[in-house]
């Protein structure tokens, strides 16, 4: 049996984390080989849910879950952990507006950065799931000042998946035909799902979709999924956006397949004309933990001019919680 990695999970008492936790101490983010120490953060209004959660953890009797420590002091929380999976966040209450949701969220991720620096091992990865996601995961790389930026990444994974899905539903096959699926931009409705470059069975997916539906049903019902799931559940989307960090570590840990590719919002680096230090999505690869942006993709100007419209989002965002960076 490997040695225990120590897991950091931040609203712990919240809807995703209550899939995700007991998905982690099963194994399968890791692996079956891989026990798990995991460390739960929470605000103190949290803490009796969370100890609830704690409860059904123990009662799981889950054989690689070794321990449990619980918390709202994120220094100690953040104490040498190999992966954070930074969830909570203040949620959008009626009549809040965009930027409120900022500066709340804003002030949240700079201190959770800060504990990061100051208390996780040096090569702690993280994973920013609460929203505003990418602008969060800018926030707190930049407060990390002694850790890489590319160990912080955002999730559009459940963006991705969506739109795997979505296509593979079009096309009458199955999601796991679908591959080089590609999300650009910020998590929100300005997010650009990109079908240019998927293969399924061999063939370009370009080829064999009406260009009409691309526009006006796929991209807005991707873009519009998490709206749709609201209506007619409730609540959220919780269990698949826990499977889809799942997904996102699995892909970094473990890499992406050969011929394929997934989709992580990670710090530019100017690549396709994207400025230099936002964190945005792109399609990318993973091989031996590293990220890489996907190079050399042909973008025509449909997609450049969608793409531009998310990353101008994101700099919009980005000079308003610029006090911060
Ligand atoms: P919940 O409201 O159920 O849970 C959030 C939890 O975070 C609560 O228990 C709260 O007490 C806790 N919390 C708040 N501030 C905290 C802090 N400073 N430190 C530690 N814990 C804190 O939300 P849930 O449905 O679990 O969603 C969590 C976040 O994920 C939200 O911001 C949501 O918008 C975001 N999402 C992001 C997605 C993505 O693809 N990137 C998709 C799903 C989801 O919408």
């Amino acid at each position: 049996m490997k040695s225990a990695v120590r897991i950091a999970v931040t609203g712990a008492a919240g809807q995703i984390s209550y899939s995700l936790l007991f998905r982690i101490a099963s194994g399968d983010m890791l692996g079956q080989d891989q026990p798990v120490i995991l460390h739960l953060l929470e605000i103190p209004d949290g803490m009796e849910t969370l100890n609830g959660v704690v409860m059904e953890l123990s009662d799981s009797a889950f054989p690689l879950l070794e321990s449990i420590k619980i918390g709202s002091d994120a220094r100690d929380i953040f104490g040498d952990i190999d992966y954070a999976l930074l969830i909570g966040a203040r949620p959008r209450t009626l009549g809040m507006e965009r930027k409120d949701l900022l500066s709340h969220n804003a002030a949240i991720f700079s201190d959770q950065g800060k504990a990061l620096d100051e208390s996780a091992k040096r090569e702690v990865r993280v994973l920013v799931v609460g929203n505003p996601a990418n602008t969060n995961a800018l926030i707190a790389s930049s407060n990390a000042k002694n850790l890489n930026p590319i160990q912080f990444t955002a999730m559009t994974r459940l963006d991705h998946n969506r739109a795997i899905y979505k296509l593979a539903q079009y096309l009458g096959t199955h999601c796991s035909k679908i591959k080089k699926m590609s999300i650009w931009g910020n998590h929100s409705a300005t997010q650009y799902p990109d079908i240019s470059h998927v293969e399924f069975s061999g063939q370009s997916a370009k080829d064999l979709v009406d260009g009409e539906w691309v526009k006006s049903v796929f991209v807005p019902d991707v873009q519009q999924r998490g709206v749709a799931i609201q209506k007619a559940r409730g609540a959220s989307s919780a269990a698949s956006a826990a499977a889809a960090a799942l997904d996102h570590i699995r892909s970094w840990v473990n890499g992406t397949e050969s011929g394929d590719w997934t989709s992580m919002a990670i710090m530019s680096n100017g690549s396709y004309g994207i400025d230099d230090g936002l964190m945005c999505s792109f399609p990318v690869s993973c091989r031996s933990g590293k990220i890489s942006i996907v190079p050399d993709l042909a973008l025509d100007s449909t997609s450049r001019i969608r793409i531009m419209a998310s990353v101008d989002e994101l700099k919009e965002e980005r000079d308003a919680v610029r006090h911060l960076l």
